[in-house]
């Protein structure tokens, strides 16, 4: 709880320097900035949400001054090789603009770790098409649908993974082959709450990399970060990140010989939390994240 209050009093006192700076202008006490995000309304979700300007993910494609602006962040743990853009439950007035991201940064796993909707509250709008036989247009991205499967243990749906596989391609660039898109969508993480046991987040973790890697083994270059999404890309998403950091890290130390002495949990969130706004966002939450990479590391002994 301790090491837990101490990153809520970081971010509160650079969210503090946040709000009284009247210009948008960074300055030593304040490194960090949210203007892109902040008016933006109708693209962000939540109105306490904004992403930093300093890793936030821009679109590309756009024409006029000001619509480079998406409520995502690119997130890396130190010592970490794995980089995830981090977002919000895409909002009908951003589809395009996700599918841009997910296009221009070559992104070919989508992680949605929320239901649509939970006590009666659309957390994500379906910004993905399921209509088998028509494709859907988002500005010049194309997606048409492929597959839908469903993945759980019999007595208990809480852990369910459902499998999407779509074809995206850019009208603008008919000359790029189309790319194959997964979207795993795990059910059983309810909004500020936990999944009902580790297992069920360290299973959704070996699947995500195995579909990243033999999507990175059947493409002839190298592709982009995962993309990971709740309602908010905070609370859910930064847990799903800070375990999979972490047992990235702890492989590699490992592998290397080395002692693990600090508190790497901590670490990484503290990182995290510069990269974006409350990742990893209650109590409950950050405890999971240790109990979920305690539960692996004893698996594996
Ligand atoms: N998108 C929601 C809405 O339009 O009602 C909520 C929202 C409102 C989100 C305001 C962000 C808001 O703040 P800002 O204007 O700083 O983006
Ligand atoms: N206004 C909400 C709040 O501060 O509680 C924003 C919010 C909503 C933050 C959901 C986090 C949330 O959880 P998650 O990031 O897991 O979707």
């Amino acid at each position: 709880a301790e090491a837990f209050q101490e990153i809520e009093r970081t971010e509160q006192r650079r969210l503090q320097s946040l709000m009284l700076q009247n210009s948008n202008q960074v300055t030593a006490d304040c490194p960090f900035s949210i203007s892109a995000g902040k008016g933006k309304g109708t693209k962000n979700r939540y109105n306490n949400i904004w992403p930093y300007d300093h890793t936030r993910v821009k679109i590309n494609d756009c024409k006029e001054g000001d619509c480079d602006y998406v409520n995502a962040s690119f997130v890396q743990a130190e010592g970490c090789d794995k980089r995830y853009i981090a977002t919000q439950g895409p909002l009908p007035a951003t589809y395009e603009d996700f599918w841009k991201i997910v296009w221009e940064q070559n992104s070919q796993v989508i992680v949605m770790l929320t239901k649509e909707e939970e006590a009666g509250r659309i957390q994500c709008h379906r910004y993905w098409s399921q209509c088998k036989i028509n494709s859907a247009k988002f500005g010049p991205i194309e997606l048409k649908f492929i597959s839908e499967t469903s993945h759980c243990s019999v007595e208990n749906n809480n852990n369910t993974i459902v499998t999407r596989k779509f074809k995206l391609t850019n009208l603008n660039h008919p000359e790029i082959p189309a790319r194959e898109i997964t979207q795993l969508h795990f059910l059983g993480w309810p909004d500020f709450g936990i999944p009902d046991s580790p297992i069920h987040i360290l299973n959704l973790i070996e699947v995500a990399n195995l579909t990243q890697l033999q999507a990175a083994q059947s493409s002839q270059h190298a592709i982009g970060p995962m993309i990971v999404h709740c309602s908010a890309g905070c609370g859910r998403t930064g847990a799903f990140c800070t375990i999979d950091s972490c047992l990235t890290i702890l492989n590699n130390i490992r592998e290397q010989g080395h002692d693990v002495s600090q508190d790497l949990v901590q670490k990484v969130v503290l990182k995290f939390r510069e990269q974006r706004l409350s990742l990893v966002q209650t109590l409950r939450q950050y405890v999971f994240c240790y109990e979920a990479v305690l539960w692996k590391l004893v698996g594996a002994a």
